[in-house]
């Protein structure tokens, strides 16, 4: 009988960012974020939301982390904002803002919660923006490199586990080429091409700050969201189209990473829009890490093609295709096991789920309950995939729910509800969801329940 059981050290967690959650994005000092700006600019975001509030986790993290406890919580992912710690980018350090982590962190040691910190997730200082046009310079990667080296020299005595940035294509393509994301600019391909370039650099930059600046051996990894390939049906030809589709995905970032080069169809592919890199930048983004996390909500179904030069098919979605309370975010939990599969097949890695999770319509009922049985029932499938993936000794060591809480979801604003626990945004009341009493249980008999 499977009992749906995982790993005994499996890692169950949960995510957030810095400019989701915490609110107050100006105290004690800090300087303000190109998401700030953004998001007070009218027109940018729904409702013209902004995160000035959040869900207030900056004033009230001694009370999320009690929550977390009480889920029973192996491990918290949240990110560092840069522009708290250093409000110019570069140069004078923010003590207060480096104390803020430094509290969260003592407090979820002190309540056996392992902090997963990310050093980067999209909240860039507006400093640089307006000093170097932000990551279409590649003075903003160096200085990312600088902002990691000073901060692992000061959590590294607490802190094990890194991600250097989350997902590289919402803070290049979709903050400079669509624009929908700050800063807000639509610009032509090449210069797009140099920022993502310049993002894996950040990355690799940040991999060598933390190696020559932990005080104790180093994890380290990022947070990517990859066209997360699913063979349409599970034949041998479908499957290897998939993994082949799931490699072209990854082209211009996980590729360059974890095999020192930009694959040859992406540079033909790109002709004249190729980011200007040296030889020795690829070295630097190419630095060993120890695993991949994947940012994982929607599948993409690969069919075998002949007909196409690389053998595969990405298929249209078809008008009515069920989805969560979100566009994008069609349901297809097959990727939390062709995720972790493929990353093994293809580059030997151990990977994280470091985000899975999705939008729904939460509404508090009157007995004070939030019955999110859709979002229960999302998560429960994502966990049965993942159990296949663990069960077939895949490597998949560890798996954070988006999100812990509600948060603002960037350019959607508050209506968009993530969370595990519902955040009332009139008084910042938490409450858990069914979905958390669900994650709950999970997490204490380390199987799908
Ligand atoms: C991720 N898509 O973003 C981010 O890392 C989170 O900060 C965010 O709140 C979460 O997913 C939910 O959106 C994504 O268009 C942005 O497919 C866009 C997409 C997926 C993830």
């Amino acid at each position: 009988m499977n009992d749906f059981k995982f790993p005994a050290d499996f890692l169950w967690g949960a995510a957030t960012a810095s400019f989701q959650v915490e609110g107050y994005p100006l105290a004690d000092g800090a300087g303000p974020s190109n998401w700030h700006v953004f998001s007070h600019k009218p027109g940018t975001i729904a409702n013209d939301h902004n995160g000035d509030i959040g869900a207030g986790q900056y004033k009230k993290y001694k009370e999320d982390v009690q929550l977390m406890r009480w889920l029973g919580l192996k491990a918290y992912r949240f990110s560092i904002s840069w522009s708290r710690i250093f409000p110019e980018g570069t140069g004078k350090v923010n003590e207060a803002g480096l104390q803020y982590y430094q509290n969260l962190i003592d407090e979820l040691l002190a309540n056996g919660i392992e902090p997963w910190p990310t050093m980067f997730h999209w909240d860039l200082p507006q400093a640089l923006e307006d000093r170097f046009g932000g990551w279409q310079s590649k003075d903003t990667a160096k200085a990312f490199g600088d902002f990691v080296a000073y901060v692992t020299s000061k959590i590294s005595d607490r802190v094990t586990n890194y991600f250097t940035v989350n997902e590289i294509v919402c803070f290049t393509r979709s903050g400079y080429e669509s624009g929908v994301f700050a800063p807000g600019l639509k610009l032509g391909s090449k210069a797009v091409a140099q920022t993502v370039h310049n993002g894996c650099l950040a990355h690799g930059l940040a991999v060598q700050a933390i190696r020559a600046n932990a005080v104790k051996p180093a994890k380290i990894g990022l947070a990517e969201n990859m066209t997360a390939a699913v063979p349409v049906y599970e034949i041998e030809e479908n499957i290897n189209a998939a993994r082949t589709s799931f490699r072209h995905g990854c082209a211009d970032k996980l590729v360059p990473m974890l095999e020192g080069a930009y694959p040859d169809f992406w540079l033909e592919n790109m002709g004249g829009n190729v980011p200007e890199y040296t030889d020795e930048e690829m070295k630097i983004i190419s630095s060993p890490i120890d695993f991949v996390g994947s940012n994982i909500y929607a599948p993409t179904y690969v069919e075998a093609d002949d007909n196409s030069p690389f053998g595969f098919r990405n298929l249209e979605f078809p008008d009515g295709y069920p989805k969560m309370n979100m566009d994008w975010l069609r349901i297809g939990p097959g990727i939390s096991y062709w995720t972790p599969r493929f990353l093994k097949e293809l580059w030997g890695v151990d990977s994280y789920i470091t985000e899975n999770g999705c939008a729904a319509q939460d509404k508090m009922s009157l007995d004070g309950e939030v019955y999110d049985t859709d979002r229960l029932m999302y998560l429960r499938q994502h966990f049965l995939a993942a159990q296949r993936a663990v069960s077939e000794n895949i490597p998949l060591k560890g798996y954070f729910v988006w999100s812990l809480m509600d948060n603002f979801e960037w350019s959607s604003g508050y209506d968009k509800r993530f969370g595990l626990i519902y955040v009332n945004y009139q008084t910042l009341e938490r409450t858990p969801k069914l979905s958390a009493k669900f994650y709950r249980e999970v997490i204490k008999a380390n199987a799908v329940v």
